[in-house]
């Protein structure tokens, strides 16, 4: 039996990767923070699992992270932690970089301290934002970064100090370049599941409209609980290596907003431009969305497009197992019941 440590673990992707090796026959581990609040919705029904366990920890804090690797020895570490929030990093960039940066640093050190150099083989999430102001459509691992957010470079640091880790004391140590990967208990202030909650309570009369800002932006939007087995795919190879991990298909903001309204029953049309443009509900007139420059960041990343030939020939990894049409559908039809249990 093979044993993994997730950090992140009470995030989207650790709740699904936590499933994913528990049903391979792991036993899991995961780091989670102290909180003032015990109750963990995405992981709450693992918690008891006689294979599922949970340690104290922090990125920020080695101690934590050598005294946690160094008790559970894992074959299998899956670095998910951040502060992951693109926008909340230009609200608190050092916090971010010394997570997010530093914070995986921590982590290879933590593994040579411990001993497992040569044992441990690790994953670390890395993202499509560092290609951020893209120097070439579609991105592929030979397309070069160009970091547009603090969030992003820190993340840039990430990548290559896991590539040096492995140039330089032969670990076992990967990046995935996963593009944006969404799901029902995708965090709620990332784009989409803002639209597909706010669409399931417009449509149930608790909300009167939603508030977004660049519709024009566009991402390469996958299913997070497809995309988690690539990152266990990435360790199971004879060699380490980065991969981009994406559908290979692109939509904007305005497109993800259309299809998820018509999921909750409103026809959409978008009318005006720039900060004037509204989302109208075509069959009353109604404005259902506005445009507010309070989402507007400093600089944006637009124009993510992914190209998964690598990782479609070397991890035999199916992209497009779940659609875009069917991505959005899974999340409205589950923001449809959740809302509906909400108080107004
Ligand atoms: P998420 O839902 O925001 O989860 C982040 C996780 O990191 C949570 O478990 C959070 O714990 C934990 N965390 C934050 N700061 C920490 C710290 N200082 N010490 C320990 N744990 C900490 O993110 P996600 O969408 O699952 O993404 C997983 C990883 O993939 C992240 O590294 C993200 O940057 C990266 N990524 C995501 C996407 C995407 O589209 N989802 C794409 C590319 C890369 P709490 O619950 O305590 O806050
Ligand atoms: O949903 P988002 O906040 O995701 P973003 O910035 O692409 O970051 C996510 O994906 C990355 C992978 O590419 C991850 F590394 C990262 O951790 C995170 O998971 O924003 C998507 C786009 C942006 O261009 C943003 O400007 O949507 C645009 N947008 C328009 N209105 C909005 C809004 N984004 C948010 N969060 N909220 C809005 O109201």
């Amino acid at each position: 039996m093979k044993t993994a440590l997730i950090t992140g673990v009470t995030g989207q992707d650790g709740s699904f990767l936590s499933e994913f090796l528990l049903e391979k026959g792991y036993e899991v581990h995961g780091i989670i923070r102290r909180s003032s609040v015990e109750f963990r919705p995405r992981i709450a029904h693992l918690e008891g699992n006689p294979h599922f366990h949970l340690h104290y920890g922090d990125l920020s804090d080695s101690i934590s992270l050598v005294s946690v690797i160094g008790k559970v020895r894992p074959d299998e570490i899956y670095n998910l932690a951040a502060q992951s929030h693109v926008q909340v990093s230009f609200e608190v960039p050092e916090y971010t970089a010394d997570v997010v940066a530093t914070g995986v640093l921590r982590v290879l050190e933590a593994v040579r301290i411990c001993g497992l150099t040569d044992s441990c083989r690790i994953y670390q999430a890395s993202t499509s934002e560092l290609y951020g102001k893209v120097e070439e459509v579609p991105q592929s691992e030979k397309t070069p970064f160009h970091p547009y957010s603090p969030y992003a470079v820190a993340k840039q640091y990430g990548y290559w100090i896991v590539k040096e880790y492995r140039e330089a004391y032969g670990m076992y140590c990967c990046s995935g370049i996963l593009f944006n990967h969404e799901s029902e208990r995708r965090g709620e202030t990332f784009v989409t599941r803002k639209i597909t909650l706010a669409a399931a309570r417009i449509a149930q009369g608790k909300q009167e409209k939603l508030l977004l800002g660049n519709l024009s932006a566009k991402r390469d939007w996958g299913y997070a609980k497809d995309y988690v087995e690539c990152m266990w795919l990435m360790l199971q190879q004879e060699k380490p290596d980065d991969y981009v991990i994406a559908t290979g298909e692109q939509h904007t903001v305005r497109e993800f907003c259309e299809l998820a309204f018509r999921y909750a029953g409103i026809g959409l049309e978008f009318k005006g431009t720039g900060e004037q443009e509204v989302g109208i509900d075509k069959a009353t007139g109604k404005t259902m969305i506005e445009v507010s420059p309070e989402f507007y960041r400093p600089t944006d990343v637009v124009d993510l497009w992914g190209d998964p030939s690598k990782s479609k020939r070397e991890l035999g990894w199916n992209p497009t197992k779940t659609p875009f049409e069917e991505l959005v559908k899974i999340m409205v039809e589950h923001d449809m019941k959740q809302v509906a249990g909400e108080c107004r």
